[in-house]
């Protein structure tokens, strides 16, 4: 308020208020004047690089007028909002984003037309902003682009990492790690100097008591560091709603780049302090579905928790209302239980800094906060060690056995008979050393703790969640199926496809309502829509075949049914599985004769994904690909008939390219260990089918398009655990086609066998943890079925329409309207038309 502008100069201020282009000649005048002005190069001087950047700072400007207004607006409505902390944002690319969202992408084409460019070179310029891992990073951007596009008050809460997920080279066949410094020209943050926030590690907690008896508890006397705002721009679809996204980037703090130690000669110590402080936000951890529990990673966790929380705090504080409507105004959602620490750091924040009783504080925090797992696997699930935690955070230590304290008691209140439950479901392990949970400090700290599809929702509450059932109630626990944007996935990744769905219904209302989709099962047999249909496949199927040729220097036939398997390599997921199938196929296709190999159904078998750097068996799987790449893709006598590619450096931006691409996609997961799964909605959303296991969002995704357009095979989640116990216990015999595959592998057809032997060995010797012996014959079949289906074109084009037709459920504004109303309690604030 004291730094608005006085009454009687207000009319001056407005009649220069910026005013967002319209036509394709305004688009090109903010271009060419931040080409010339903002970038200093000329006419004679402007490459593509250039011409993306003059573009990318004009859409920008476009954005930022919505974004103020909304920003305004929101502040003025003083509603409930939504704040969203993920420690992975997995944007991929902005411009075409912004281009599409404000509805200006037409005359950007034609401007850039006409200043000699091409719109796609432009917008391909643009670095992936890739501050994620896989699907949890990648759900994150989806959810802010439906909490624009349906104008929800909300922000994020992120790290601005320096270097996202490493780029991935493939050299020799093995998976090479080259940093990814993104941030040489990143037109799309705004770095608010301004907007900063002491962050403290380490010291000693003091208790004292004041002049009137009252006990205070002070953390003192730790080191420093500093959190600076960087504010990225989110534009909704068709709407003025423009959202913000707030990275904290870590600086030392303001006189700890100490001048004492400066002028006594010691600057190397001191940019060292400098130096340690940047190394907080320098680097993504590269783990999915990993804990590693490294120190570094945990102060990434408070630093951003505390930075964010702080901002949060400071912003309701504004509004002067009581510490007990705080609920009413924010709402909390955890990205699973990276931070968790948020939940310590607002009862520290009432109880030690605000002055309020322990009780009404915690009151106050459970209803805040919401908490999303994304995972079973015993192995991802966080736990801290307890003397790590007592060095870097003591006073939040303590808060966290008070929390503990409390529930054990209520638990040994309402469960006097059941006395081991005390030990399993305390919040503190008693291992050695003593770790903290923190997923159940995150379900404790939280009102609604929810899984991300029916069959993940309910095995936590079978599993790791079971007791907490019992303590708390079904209630607590809820679902939300995982859903993805169609802004990206349809509209921008496919343009074709969108054109040609809403040339059918009659415009593009499709993009914000995606259940309209299914008004396209009424053109099922219309011969027209369903001839270009599949020329829209075909056409994707050659660029991809483009990009292929390009990249791996193979030609491969777009007639030739394109499979599809490209996700984070992990042994879950089964890579290995499908690898094995391939070097099924091509020793079936080297045992034909000639005759029989006309009658099959050429093939090109597409892997893509990127492997955690410590992760041998997920670098071993990567590599096995690579080499039977080699041998098949040279074999004279195999042909078209099959083709294995392995594509480097699995991106958001490449998957704009692969998935429209695809006939079929693998999502193969052993039975139960998937959560959910978001790439099988974008292939569904894109009319490529599935082959895949009753995993995660398979089993929603069956339900909806129907059990005769999807090809389901292997065991369920209900029989995994027995048949693990059995190969533990009893022997057990490899299923035959794979032994062959295995034997092939062993005489070295693919090079060195040592290179695969723990491969193999896990499969054979150890258990075969994911059942890829037990899963192989029934994966196997059902790859047949799928050379039968493909070959009747007609009765696959219509699988393919009414898979896209009924994907409607799996729109992340589904999703985000379920959060909404069951977790949050927000509505949403539509911004006021602009006047004319
Ligand atoms: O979250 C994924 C699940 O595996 C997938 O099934 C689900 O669809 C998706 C969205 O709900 N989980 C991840 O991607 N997890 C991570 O990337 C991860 C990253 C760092 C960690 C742990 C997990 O420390």
């Amino acid at each position: 308020v004291e730094a608005s502008i006085p009454e009687p100069q207000r009319a001056a201020w407005r009649k220069f208020t910026p005013k967002p282009f319209v036509t394709s000649e305004e688009f090109e005048k903010e271009t060419v004047k931040h080409i010339e002005t903002t970038l200093a190069r000329s006419l004679y001087n402007c490459d593509e690089v250039a011409a993306y950047g003059g573009t990318a700072l004009a859409f920008r400007d476009r954005l930022i007028l919505d974004w103020n207004k909304t920003q305004q607006s929101q502040t003025f409505a003083d509603q409930k909002r939504i704040y969203y902390l993920s420690l992975e944002f997995l944007m991929g690319r902005a411009l075409d984003n912004a281009m599409l969202n404000v509805g200006q992408k037409d005359s950007a084409t034609k401007g850039l037309g006409d200043l000699g460019f091409r719109i796609e070179d432009i917008i391909s310029q643009e670095h992936d902003a890739a501050l994620g891992n896989g699907g949890l990073g990648r759900l994150a951007a989806c959810f802010l682009d439906s909490m624009a596009s349906l104008n929800y008050p909300a922000w994020g809460y992120g790290l601005r990492y320096r270097y996202g997920i490493f780029k991935q080279e493939i050299i020799d066949g093995y998976q090479v790690e080259v940093p990814d410094y993104w941030l040489d020209f990143n037109p799309w943050e705004f770095a608010r100097h301004d907007i900063t926030v002491d962050v403290q590690f380490y010291g000693q907690v003091n208790r004292w008591q004041d002049d009137e008896g009252k006990q205070h508890t002070t953390w003192e006397n730790g080191e420093t560091v500093q959190a600076v705002a960087f504010d990225v721009p989110v534009p909704g679809y068709e709407t003025q709603t423009c959202n913000n996204l707030r990275l904290w980037g870590s600086k030392a703090a303001s006189g700890e780049f100490d001048f004492q130690k400066f002028n006594s000669g010691e600057y190397e110590a001191s940019v060292a302090d400098q130096q340690r402080a940047e190394t907080i936000s320098a680097v993504l951890y590269p783990n999915d579905n990993l804990d590693r529990g490294k120190e570094l990673r945990l102060k990434q966790q408070y630093f951003w928790c505390a930075a964010s929380l702080y901002d949060i705090v400071r912003r309701f504080k504004k509004t002067k209302r009581s510490w007990k409507e705080f609920p009413n105004q924010v709402a909390i959602q955890l990205n699973d239980t990276h931070p968790t620490l948020a939940i310590p750091e607002l009862q520290r924040i009432l109880v030690d800094l605000e002055g309020l009783d322990w009780d009404e504080a915690w009151s106050i925090v459970q209803k805040t906060f919401g908490y999303t797992n994304h995972t079973v696997l015993p192995e991802a699930l966080e736990k801290w060690s307890v003397p790590l935690m007592q060095h870097l955070l003591p006073r939040h230590l303590q808060i966290i056995y008070d929390i503990n304290l409390n529930f054990l008691q209520y638990v040994e209140r309402n469960f006097p008979k059941d006395r081991d439950m005390l030990g399993r479901v305390s919040i503190i392990e008693e291992s050695t050393p003593k770790m903290v949970r923190m997923a159940y400090l995150a379900l404790i700290g939280s009102h609604k703790v929810n899984g991300v599809a029916e069959l993940h929702s309910d095995l936590i509450k079978t599993t790791i969640f079971k007791d907490f059932v019992k303590i708390y109630g079904p209630d607590k626990f809820t679902n939300v199926t995982n859903g993805i944007t169609p802004r990206r996935w349809l509209h921008q990744a496919n343009p074709k496809l969108s054109a040609l769905i809403a040339s059918k219904l009659g415009g593009h209302e499709f993009l914000k309502d995606l259940t309209l989709l299914g008004k396209l099962e009424a053109f099922v047999d219309d011969k027209e829509f369903r001839k270009e249909f599949r020329e829209i496949k075909y056409a994707n199927k050659v660029r991809l075949a483009k990009h292929i040729k390009e990249h791996n220097g193979v030609t491969v036939n777009p007639a030739a049914l394109f499979d599809v398997q490209v996700k984070r390599i992990h042994e879950y997921k089964r890579q290995q599985l499908n690898i094995f199938g391939v070097i099924h196929r091509y020793l079936q296709i080297k045992a034909m004769s000639a005759e029989e190999r006309k009658k099959l159904a050429p093939r090109v078998s597409i892997f893509g994904g990127k492997a955690a750097p410590g992760y041998w068996m997920a670098k071993t799987v990567i590599h096995l690909i690579n080499k039977v790449g080699d041998v098949v893709n040279n074999d004279s006598d195999v042909g078209d008939l099959l083709k294995v590619i392995f594509l480097e450096d699995y991106n958001v931006s490449k998957a704009e390219i692969i998935t429209p691409a695809s006939d079929i996609s693998e999502h193969i997961s052993t039975a139960g260990t998937e959560a959910s799964g978001t790439s099988n909605m974008k292939f569904c959303l894109n009319g490529g089918l599935i082959i895949g296991t009753c995993d995660g969002a398979n089993i929603e995704i069956t339900r909806e398009i129907g059990e005769e357009n999807i090809f389901l095979f292997g065991n369920l989640a209900e029989d995994v655990e027995d048949l693990r116990h059995a190969h533990l216990y009893n022997h057990y015999e490899l299923e035959p086609k794979l032994a062959k595959v295995f034997d092939e592998i062993h005489k070295g057809r693919f090079g060195d066998a040592g290179a695969f032997s723990a491969l193999l060995n896990g499969i054979v010797e150890h258990g075969d943890y994911y059942l890829v012996s037990d899963d192989f014959a029934s994966y196997v079949q059902t790859q047949e079925l799928i050379d039968e289906a493909y070959k009747d074109s007609e009765a696959w084009t219509t699988k393919a329409i009414l898979t896209v037709a009924r994907m409607g459920f799996f729109s992340s504004d589904r999703c985000i309207d379920e959060y909404a109303e069951s977790i949050w309690n927000i509505e949403p604030l539509v911004q006021k038309k602009e006047e004319a």
